[in-house]
């Protein structure tokens, strides 16, 4: 009889898995282990069974709902697998330390896009940083789900704790903006290692080393994840591009050209609205840098 789990972590060869509220050691069966085989990931419902040595082995994976792909900067080809079953991506920033990088916020906007997952763009740290309303404004006025929180002194954690409840949600973001901490605040046993931020470069020094799911008390699970320096976004189809654009998306309707590129066209509706103020002129430039790094390569990989 196989008993169904959870995988909460992997370690090695060996995966933890949350069983009716108890954690199980498990490892693979031969044929999971093969390259060809699907990987068995974080989230991944599976079915495994004990023999009499009280060894458990994974014997198949359960189909997956969603699956959360990322991919390596630059030119490298990996395509890596993070998390399965997710049912939310939480993009966390910090508003300071490490400096506010909006560029890179939208690149993990796009990313959760490209999965097909709901995103809320969370920014932590407000206690450092007296800008903080207009770094969230900006997606605010997108559409986009906002919280902003800060780890030190609870501001936002309770909101951040409601949007958690009862779902499977993932934290991104880059290195040492505080997803480890933010976690600790919304369920103060679960102990993760936070780091320091450095004084000299301001960056984080990647405290969290591996995916690791965690369960709530009050229902529901997150994934607490290594920061990134940054992340790709070749080969990722130019309309989730488009989708993580939902303000510029709207405008472009009312170019004067189908294909506007927003660009130097004339009549281009979203440059009036950058104009106007009603657009970010910064997520304009995240827009037309990504569809570029999209459709370029796109175009060597034919
Ligand atoms: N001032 C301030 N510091 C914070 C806040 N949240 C986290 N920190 C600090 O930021 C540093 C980094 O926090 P972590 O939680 O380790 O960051 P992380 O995003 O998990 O980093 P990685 O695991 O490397 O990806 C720690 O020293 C935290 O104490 C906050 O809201 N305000
Ligand atoms: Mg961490
Ligand atoms: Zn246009």
């Amino acid at each position: 009889m196989s008993t169904e789990g959870v995988v909460l972590s992997r370690s090695g060869g060996l995966y933890r898995l949350w069983v009716e509220g108890k954690l199980v050691d498990a490892s693979l069966r031969g044929r999971l282990k093969h390259r060809s085989a699907t990987k068995v990931l974080v989230g991944d419902r599976v079915f495994f069974d004990e023999d009499e040595d009280g060894n458990n082995t994974i014997e198949a994976i359960v189909d997956r709902t969603s699956l959360l792909q990322r991919r390596s900067p630059g030119k490298s080809r990996g395509v890596r697998e993070v998390a399965a079953n997710l049912d939310q991506v939480m993009a966390v920033g910090a508003a300071a330390s490490p400096t506010w990088d909006q560029h890179m916020m939208d690149r993990f906007v796009v990313v959760a896009e490209a999965s097909r997952l709901p995103v809320t763009v969370v920014i932590n740290k407000i206690d450092l940083a007296a800008d903080s309303e207009d770094l969230i404004n900006v997606y605010r006025e997108t559409g986009y789900k906002t919280i902003m929180t800060c780890a030190s002194d609870g501001r936002g954690i309770e909101e951040l704790s409601l949007s958690l409840k009862g779902k499977i949600s993932l934290f991104t973001g880059p290195t040492g903006v505080g997803k480890s901490t933010l976690l600790n605040a919304v369920q103060p046993g679960l102990s993760l290692r936070t780091g320091e931020v450095s004084k000299k470069s301001g960056a984080g020094r990647h405290t969290t080393v591996s995916p690791e799911m965690f369960p709530l008390h009050a229902g529901g699970f997150v994934v607490d994840t290594p920061g990134l320096r940054d992340i790709g976004l070749w080969g990722i189809e130019p309309n989730s591009v488009n989708g993580a654009f939902p303000e510029i998306e709207q405008a472009s309707q009312s170019c004067r050209f189908d294909d506007c590129r927003h660009g130097k066209e004339p009549d281009c509706a979203v440059h009036e609205a950058v104009e106007a103020g009603r657009i970010s002129k910064m997520r304009l430039e995240s827009y037309q840098r990504f569809l570029n790094e999209a459709i370029i390569a796109g175009k060597t990989w034919e």
